[in-house]
């Protein structure tokens, strides 16, 4: 581990910082359930804001913090709608097959999860839930984010927003490499 990456490439900070950061995440009940995942189900609400929707795809970035040494970043690609999806007020449902990836509940939380943007036509979130599901069929919330910032856009234009937010709406996903 050679230190903490932004990625959106603001800064790398120190290794004493990520012993701080790994301290304050590593705590609460979700940390310890190691129940693994066969699906995530991703529900994303646009803004109602005017140009809030997008046409560009977007990925979720997960890191599996627990995965040592290596702390590997899952990309997951949810698959195109039939309909323009994303578009300024809609709500949209995304259901991603986990089973590859050997997710399990405390893999995925608000501090290990992030939302890249694909493209530049600038994005604006309402809110943010994925709700896993285990291979048992148990729903467990993993991440609820009601209140999305009103600046928290998303676009590869950085006139415009962010390329990848944490699943909280903040600018950057901690990434430790
Ligand atoms: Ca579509
Ligand atoms: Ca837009």
């Amino acid at each position: 581990m050679s230190g903490l990456t932004v990625v959106s490439g603001l800064r790398v900070v120190s290794m004493a910082l990520v012993v701080v950061l790994l301290g304050t995440t590593v705590v609460g009940a979700q940390d310890r359930d190691t129940r693994p995942l066969r699906t995530l189900w991703v529900t994303v609400q646009t803004s109602n804001e005017r140009d809030a929707g997008t046409d560009d795809d977007f990925k979720l970035l997960i890191q599996k913090r627990f995965t040592l040494p290596s702390y590997p970043v899952i990309e997951l690609n949810p698959a195109d709608l039939r309909w323009d999806e994303n578009e300024d007020g809609r709500t949209e449902l995304y259901r991603l097959d986990v089973r590859q990836q050997e997710l399990t509940v405390r893999d995925v939380t608000a501090q290990s999860t992030c939302i890249e943007i694909l493209g530049g036509d600038g994005w604006l979130l309402q809110s943010l839930w994925i709700v896993g599901e285990t291979t048992s069929g148990e729903p467990v919330l993993l991440v609820a984010q009601p209140r999305w910032p009103t600046d928290g856009w998303l676009s590869t234009d950085r006139d415009e927003g962010e390329p990848v937010r944490s699943a909280m709406g903040g600018p950057g996903c901690l990434i430790i490499t």
